[in-house]
Order: C-alpha cells, then sequence, then structure tokens
C-alpha cells in the first residue's frame, strides 16, 4: 500500500523546487541554516548530499535536519546510503545509475519510502521501473560545475525527449537557476532541483523564493 507521500500527485508537488545540499557550498552559511531558510522560500523537498562524509557523520547531520524539517512536510531524501536513511528515519533514498539498485533500495527500505533514481540517457529513463522508483531526476541538464564527472548535457531537447521516455514524476537537475525556470518546466518536468542556485547564495531565502514563483507561475500557465 503506497502512504502520502508516494501517490504520484504528491510527490509532483515534492519535485517542484528540490533543495540537494552541497557541504561546501552550504560551509559558511551553515548547512542547517540554508535549508532552513530555503524551507521559509518555499522549497518542496531536500536532499542530504555529501559525498565524503562517513554514515556517522551523515546520520548526525540527517538527524539535525529532520529536526529543522519536523512540521513543515518537506521530505528528506539521503542520497546512496540506506543506513544512514534508516537511522536516521528519513523519507527516501535517491541513487544513480551505478549506485545501488533501485530494487536494493526499496528492499531496504520498505514500501512507503521515496526512491529517487538519476537519469542520464533517454534509455536510462524509458527503463526506470515505475513499481521501485517514485521519481527520476534527469541529468545533468547543463554543464555544472557542482558535480565532478557528469555525463553529458542532455540540453534542452534532450530532456525533452528523457521526460517523455517516462511517466514517472521527473524532476530536472544541472545548471538550474532562474532564468531556465519557464523553458525547463515547458518540457513536461514536475519540477527542478537545484544545489548552487540556492547553496551559497547570498540569501538563500530570496533565492528559493524567487524560484519558487517562477515555477508556480510556469505551472499555472501549462
Ligand atoms: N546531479 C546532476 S548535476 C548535479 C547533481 C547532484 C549538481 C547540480 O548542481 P547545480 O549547482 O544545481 O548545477
Ligand atoms: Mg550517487
Amino acid at each position: 500500500e503506497r502512504s502520502m507521500t508516494r501517490d504520484a500527485n504528491t510527490m509532483r508537488a515534492c519535485l517542484r523546487l528540490y533543495l540537494v545540499t552541497d557541504p561546501l557550498l552550504c560551509a559558511k552559511a551553515g548547512l542547517l541554516h540554508t535549508v532552513r531558510e530555503a524551507i521559509a522560500g518555499g522549497i518542496s523537498m531536500v536532499q542530504l548530499r555529501d559525498k565524503t562524509a562517513t554514515t556517522e557523520e551523515r546520520i548526525a547531520i540527517g538527524r539535525a535536519l529532520m529536526r529543522v524539517l519536523h512540521g513543515t512536510g518537506v521530505p528528506l531524501i539521503i542520497n546512496d546510503d540506506i543506513d544512514a536513511a534508516l537511522a536516521i528515519g528519513a523519507h527516501g533514498v535517491h541513487v544513480g545509475q551505478s549506485d545501488l539498485t533501485p530494487r536494493i533500495v526499496r528492499e531496504r527500505m520498505g514500501p512507503s519510502a521515496i526512491v529517487g533514481l538519476s537519469c542520464e540517457t533517454v534509455a536510462q529513463a524509458a527503463a526506470a521501473d515505475p513499481l521501485l522508483v517514485d521519481y527520476v531526476g534527469m541529468s545533468p541538464v547543463l554543464a555544472t560545475p557542482t558535480k565532478r564527472d557528469h555525463a553529458a548535457a542532455l540540453g534542452f531537447t534532450g530532456l525533452e525527449a528523457a521526460r517523455a521516455a517516462t511517466t514517472l514524476p521527473a524532476v530536472a537537475i544541472g545548471g538550474m537557476h532562474l532564468e531556465h525556470v519557464t523553458r525547463v518546466m515547458r518540457t513536461g518536468v514536475d519540477g527542478i532541483a537545484v544545489v548552487s542556485a540556492v547553496c551559497g547564495q547570498p540569501d538563500p531565502r530570496a533565492a528559493s523564493l524567487a524560484l519558487r514563483q517562477a515555477i508556480d507561475e510556469a505551472v499555472r500557465d501549462m
């Protein structure tokens, strides 16, 4: 049985403005402060992504994030680390194509957890299994310095093709900033995932608010 959070329409709403955290970009203002401000600005989901932390460190940060998110309705997704997600009581796990398989994530996280999968090609998007996966991240739309060794950029037409290859809720990631919102939302994705458009910005609340307003406007116009 599907929980509220895994319902496709709820999932689509959670994908509108998806904040993926970067420990270095958030270091100056602080990760918790950045997320608090971003929530006030209207982000709809958060992913803890820290490639260099240990599981113990991820658990500590994740527990603090859960306290920040408590009562907001904003789910917390953990990148790549099922043990941390289970210890934290996080809402889900996000994996890439060369990480743990969605089947393993689903088996270990249980039926009510959110499972996200990064797709870098049309074929990968077409292959994403709706029985295991709740949403796909189309990645990267544009080249970005935030992720090292990322796959070739999809571009907007590549994003359109990838989006058309699956009926799963979908979010666009990679080099996404305010000026891209209208074009990206026209491809039919449900939302936009950002790192540097919020993390490390002088005012993460204002940055989130501007993105959220532009996304909501694009959704209204569809
Ligand atoms: N996956 C694909 S691109 C990317 C991730 C985590 C980084 C996106 O960062 P930014 O700063 O929003 O371009
Ligand atoms: Mg990964």
